[in-house]
């Protein structure tokens, strides 16, 4: 057994390298994978913070990593970074801003075991800066950001001609357009790659997130944020392995039965509909109306998108019975000005939630 301080200055040489290493692999996500760069830009300032704290004791004399030794540490073979294997963002940055979060309270106490009262406060204030800039990144991943989707248009090629859907996409996305669904049952294959790159490049161009409908092989090949999946096609479960971790996935729902089972799978949000007569979808369910859609809305925790004949003239009670999400195929495919209607779209939605946010 060590005795102090040789055992603290030990301690504090493991977890301000240990801080460090958290605080990077954020930045990097950040930078590389969020590409956000004031975010890479925090976490750096608080990775350079870290190094300063030891650079104030280092010019006082105080040397730390002196009383490093790693070959007798016996914990040394147990330390696995960040616990195992990580399958998405969300969870790498969690996993690496804990790892931060609980050095600097390691630090923070065995400085102020040694009297070393400012250092210790200015790791205490790093940490708390920490915890801002976890929920910030976190809320940057691409599943987290569905929960802001509030207008989701659905393209189909028929509507929308003689107009391509790369020009409807622009303008719909030109009027504040939230996420875009690639579904076009009726185009050769030839016509969804050609189509859907184009839509994978407007939609990434605008940030928004490009979802495919149906079919998991056609969104990875297209490099889509997501899929959009009915009851009759592939399972979830499978779906999400191969589409990974980070991707979008959600489901349609006609009844409470089948919202009740989509609740158990992995989805990120599920649609309810037809609410209203849709001429849409040649093969569509009778419509299932607002009932339902307040009685998913009891069971539901993650976010609805109502889908089915809804307009700018209906949409309020559609949002009043618990909707997140407005999803139209028609009301924008078939405009006139797609732009103008988009902003109507929006500015009635924002109107809407907000005045059940006041209930
Ligand atoms: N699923 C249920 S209704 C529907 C789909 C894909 C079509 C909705 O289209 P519209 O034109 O907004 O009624
Ligand atoms: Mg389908």
């Amino acid at each position: 057994m060590k005795s102090s301080p040789d055992s603290l200055y030990r301690m504090i040489d493991v977890n301000g390298n240990r801080a460090s290493e958290g605080l990077r692999v954020v930045e990097d996500i950040c930078r590389l994978s969020l590409e956000s760069e004031p975010l890479s830009r925090n976490f750096k300032k608080l990775r350079h913070q870290v190094t300063g704290v030891f650079q104030k004791l280092e010019a006082e004399g105080i040397k730390p990593w002196k009383s490093r030794d790693s070959e007798n540490d016996i914990g040394a073979d147990r330390a696995s970074g960040t616990g195992g294997i990580k399958s998405s963002l969300e969870d790498l940055i969690r996993s690496n801003c804990r790892r931060g979060e609980e050095a600097l309270r390691v630090l923070e106490e065995s400085f102020q075991a040694l009297n070393l009262r400012n250092a210790a406060a200015q790791c205490a204030t790093i940490r708390f800066s920490l915890y801002t800039l976890e929920t910030q990144s976190l809320s940057l991943c691409p599943r987290s950001r569905w929960k802001e989707v509030h207008f989701y248009v659905i393209t189909d090629a028929g509507i929308a001609s003689p107009r391509s859907l790369s020009e409807v996409a622009q303008k719909t996305i030109s009027g504040g357009a939230q996420a875009l669904q690639f579904r076009d049952p009726n185009l050769s294959w030839k016509d969804k790659f050609k189509t859907g790159k184009e839509l994978r490049k407007i939609t990434w161009d605008a940030g928004i997130p490009f979802i495919v409908n149906d079919r998991p092989d056609l969104a990875l090949a297209l490099e889509a944020d997501g899929l959009h999946l009915g009851q009759d096609d592939f399972p979830v479960k499978e779906a999400r392995t191969l589409m990974g971790q980070d991707a979008i996935i959600g489901k349609s729902t006609h009844t409470l039965a089948q919202a009740i089972k989509a609740l158990q799978e992995p989805l990120d949000y599920i649609s309810v509909g037809p609410i209203y007569k849709t001429t849409s979808k040649p093969d569509a369910w009778d419509p299932v109306g607002l009932p339902l859609l307040s009685q998913v809305r009891l069971k539901s925790n993650i976010p609805i998108t109502a889908i089915g004949g809804i307009t700018i003239e209906n949409l309020e009670i559609v949002i009043q019975s618990g909707t997140d999400t407005i999803a139209v195929i028609s009301a924008v495919m078939s405009a006139d000005d797609i732009k103008k209607v988009t902003q109507k779209f929006i500015k009635a939605i924002e109107r809407a939630l907000k005045e059940r946010g006041k209930q």
